[in-house]
């Protein structure tokens, strides 16, 4: 994990404009971020995806650097005073605070536009009609009817009592869609079958869920210094989770269960599968 952390850092610097080229407060706003922060879980999932898909590593760069570009993004305007409006992110001040409000949605919109970019200039796959289809897959995954609909779900959800059913179809789109993207995607770069890419997106999906699940529950359990973000936000917001819904029991046991299923869904792979199945365990038990 730690070697693909730095990898990703490295290429993550390399396709970030340089913070002494004008716009100069924009582009060091932007690396502010990016860089030196995060966990990288999406461009994980894509480089365990694409190495079960025997996928060539540099093509597996430039997936992983667009999906954490999409990412960082959503951290970005999830965070200012409109939305989210918070005043810590990975353990350092938002980018709107360490900078300003106009200056941190530009850098959401030009992350997401740099994201589009690196994903459309690299070569990804031989066919460019695919290469295409992967442009669009992540298209997809981030627009409206993904990441950017289940924020504006999980908006419109703040004091309502949610169904389960309801709190799911929120956070399918909200979390899930870009992290079974980013297991698609880098599957993509490679080869697998039409029945394992099945089986793969199968598991993104739990996989998905299984992060937002652990994520409700580290917000109601963990302190803001171990999150490096707010803690006890969900709460404070009176935001529907898993956990105020399920309660605290339930929502473990629904982590067990989506783990499991995760890794049902890798089985078939064998030990291909081995880090998808190594990160599913991380994403249950990490801290932050
Ligand atoms: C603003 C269009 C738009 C979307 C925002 C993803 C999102 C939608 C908001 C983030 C809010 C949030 C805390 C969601 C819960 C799950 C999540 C995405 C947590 C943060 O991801 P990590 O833990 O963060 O992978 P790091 O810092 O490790 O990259």
């Amino acid at each position: 994990m730690a070697d693909i952390q730095a990898r990703v850092e490295h290429a993550l610097e390399r396709c970030l404009p340089p913070s002494d080229v004008a716009p100069m407060r924009l582009h060091q706003a932007m690396r502010y971020s990016v860089l030196g922060g995060g966990k990288r879980v999406r461009p994980l999932l894509a480089f365990a995806a694409g190495e079960l898909a025997k996928a060539d590593p540099l093509r597996l760069e430039t997936v992983a650097c667009a999906v954490e570009l999409i990412h960082a993004y959503s951290l970005v305007h999830d965070d200012l005073p409109c939305m989210d409006d918070d005043s810590m992110r990975r353990g350092k001040p938002t980018t709107h605070v360490e900078y300003d409000e106009a200056t941190a949605l530009l850098v959401g919109d030009s992350l997401q536009t740099l994201a589009f970019g690196v994903l459309a200039e690299g070569r990804l796959c031989d066919d460019p009609a695919r290469q295409m289809e992967l442009v669009s897959l992540l298209a997809r995954a981030s627009g409206s009817r993904g990441m950017a609909g289940g924020q504006a779900i999980d908006l419109d959800a703040v004091g309502k009592p949610l169904s389960v059913e309801e709190l799911e179809f929120m956070h399918i789109h909200k979390t899930g869609a870009l992290i079974r993207s980013a297991v698609q995607l880098g599957a993509a770069c490679g080869n697998v079958d039409a029945d394992g890419q099945d089986r793969l997106d199968h598991f993104g999906k739990r996989a998905g869920l299984l992060f937002q699940v652990v994520d409700d529950i580290l917000d109601a359990e963990a302190d803001s210094a171990t999150l490096g973000k707010t803690a006890g936000k969900d709460a404070a917001q009176n935001k529907p989770t898993y956990v105020s819904i399920l309660g605290i029991g339930r929502a473990r046991e629904m982590a067990d269960e989506l783990k499991a299923q995760a890794l049902a869904a890798l089985e078939p792979f064998g030990p291909s599968a081995q880090r998808l199945a190594e990160l599913t365990q991380f994403i249950v038990a990490r801290r932050f």
